[in-house]
Formats: structure tokens, C-alpha cells, sequence
């Protein structure tokens, strides 16, 4: 693990939000770790971590000595959308973006993702409802009305978009950097305030399709933050 408060400029900036994730962080960092140090772009992985309770820092520590740096840093503010905000802020890479510590997203489909943007798309996230898309959910039926109703709010600020979900997005660095600084929702529905900008700003969006796997452990509380995630969708709506 590397201790910086500047961290060396990069091609790729991968960050990964992390709260109580001694279970699920390890092999998912073992396996991105794996597949950078096959691509040709320079890369870093930060972890960002809210004070977890559990062992994450100590999971951070034993990468000290990848060959590529594994950084941990904190959060004061609390949140998925807090974290993600903070590690995009901090960071100099020339893209950067995020992916969930559960790892249900492959890190395969960063190879789509980075070819896009390096052929100068400004936005590129994982799709679970665009064309070609594979996933499989077993969701309690709160979890699942939750969704339609999230989905039908997402949409009064990003119409265009099938999954705003989906926790891998990658974005050109300079712009998501700028675009962070005027974002504010601290939940698990930063994802829409981030794209509404972007929208709202004139640049696409792209969606590739993802072949998703569900992983149990899930932090997401669909009665505590769904509630929170419903309001904050109705104040992006009305802050356009
Ligand atoms: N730093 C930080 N990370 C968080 C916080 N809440 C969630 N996360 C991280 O956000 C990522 C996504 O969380 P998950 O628990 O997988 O939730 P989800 O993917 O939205 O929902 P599921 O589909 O149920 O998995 C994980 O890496 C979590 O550790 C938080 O308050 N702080
Ligand atoms: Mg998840």
C-alpha cells in the first residue's frame, strides 16, 4: 500500500469505493491487479475508504508490493457517492473512473471501455440494459419495486440512459474532474447527478454492454438508502 497525498499522474486511474469490504476487496483487487499489469497503459488503483470497521485497510496493506501502486486513502464525509467523488477529485490520471469492490462488473470490460476512450468518447459506462447486456438478479421484491420507481426518477434527469447503476464508469480526467466539483449527492445516487452534469454539459454518454454477475454482501440497504437515493433523485431533477 502507498501513503500519498499526491499521487504520480497515470494513464488510468481505476478507484474503488470501500466500506467494510475485508471479504469481497481482496481477490477483486488481485485480479485487476492481474489484468493492468497486461495492458499497455500506466494504471493505479485507490481505494477509498470511509474508516471501515472491518479489516479493509489491512486488505489494502498486502498489496504493497504489486507491481503497480495500490493506494489507500480516506473519506471524512460518508458515502459510496462521497468516496467516489473524493478519489476523482484527488486524482491527476488522464482517465479515471470507478468499479464496485464486488467486482460484478468483469475487469475484462475495461478493454472496451479505455479503447472508447481513447478514441475520445468523454463517457463510458457499464450497461446492464444496453444491447448485448447479460445479468441475472435474485433481488427481494422491495429491492426490485425500488428499482422501477429509482429508474422512472432517474430517467426526469438522464432520459437517454438504460442503466445508471451499473458501479464501472470511466470518464476523461480533466472533464469528470470538473464536472465532481459541481456535484454534491453524497448516496448511491451520485451516478445520476454525475451524468445529469455530463448531459446537461453537451457531452454523451456511452453504454457498453456488461455480462454482470450478482455477488452477495451488498451494502445497500433498500429500505435506508433507497429512501435516501429517491429524494436525492428529485432534488437532481430539480436542481436542471
Ligand atoms: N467508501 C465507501 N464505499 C461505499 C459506501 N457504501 C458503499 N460503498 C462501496 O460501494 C460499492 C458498491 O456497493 P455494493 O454494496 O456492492 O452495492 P451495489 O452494487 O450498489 O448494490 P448491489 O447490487 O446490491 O451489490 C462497494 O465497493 C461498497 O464497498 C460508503 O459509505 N463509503
Ligand atoms: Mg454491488
Amino acid at each position: 500500500m502507498v501513503f500519498a497525498l499526491v499521487r504520480p499522474e497515470v494513464d488510468l486511474e481505476l478507484i474503488f469505493p470501500a466500506l467494510n469490504e475485508e471479504r469481497r476487496l481482496p481477490s477483486t483487487i488481485a485480479a485487476t491487479v492481474d489484468h493492468l499489469c497486461e495492458r499497455p497503459w500506466s494504471s493505479a488503483i485507490v481505494v477509498v475508504d470511509n474508516n471501515s470497521a472491518d479489516g479493509t485497510h489491512d486488505v489494502v496493506e498486502r498489496f504493497a508490493h504489486a507491481p503497480l501502486p495500490v493506494y489507500a486513502i480516506g473519506c471524512s464525509d460518508r458515502g459510496k457517492g462521497a468516496a467516489v467523488r473524493r478519489g476523482i477529485a484527488t486524482s491527476s490520471a488522464r482517465y479515471v473512473g470507478f468499479a464496485d469492490a464486488d467486482c460484478a462488473t468483469p475487469i475484462e470490460t475495461l478493454d472496451p471501455v479505455m479503447a472508447l476512450l481513447e478514441q475520445g468518447h468523454a463517457a463510458v459506462i457499464a450497461s446492464r440494459r444496453a444491447p448485448g447486456a447479460y445479468y441475472e438478479i435474485e433481488q427481494s421484491t422491495l429491492r426490485r419495486c425500488g428499482g422501477w420507481v429509482f429508474r422512472r426518477l432517474a430517467r426526469m434527469s438522464v432520459p437517454d440512459i438504460a442503466d445508471t447503476q451499473c458501479g464501472f464508469k470511466f470518464f476523461d480526467g480533466p472533464l469528470i474532474r470538473e464536472v465532481v466539483g459541481a456535484c454534491h449527492v453524497d448516496g448511491f445516487a451520485f451516478d445520476v447527478e454525475i451524468l445529469a452534469h455530463l448531459a446537461r454539459w453537451g457531452h454523451r454518454v456511452t453504454e457498453v454492454p456488461v455480462a454482470w454477475c450478482d455477488v452477495p454482501g451488498s451494502t445497500f440497504s433498500a429500505r435506508r438508502d433507497g429512501l435516501r437515493s429517491m429524494a436525492d433523485l428529485i432534488r437532481i431533477s430539480i436542481a436542471r
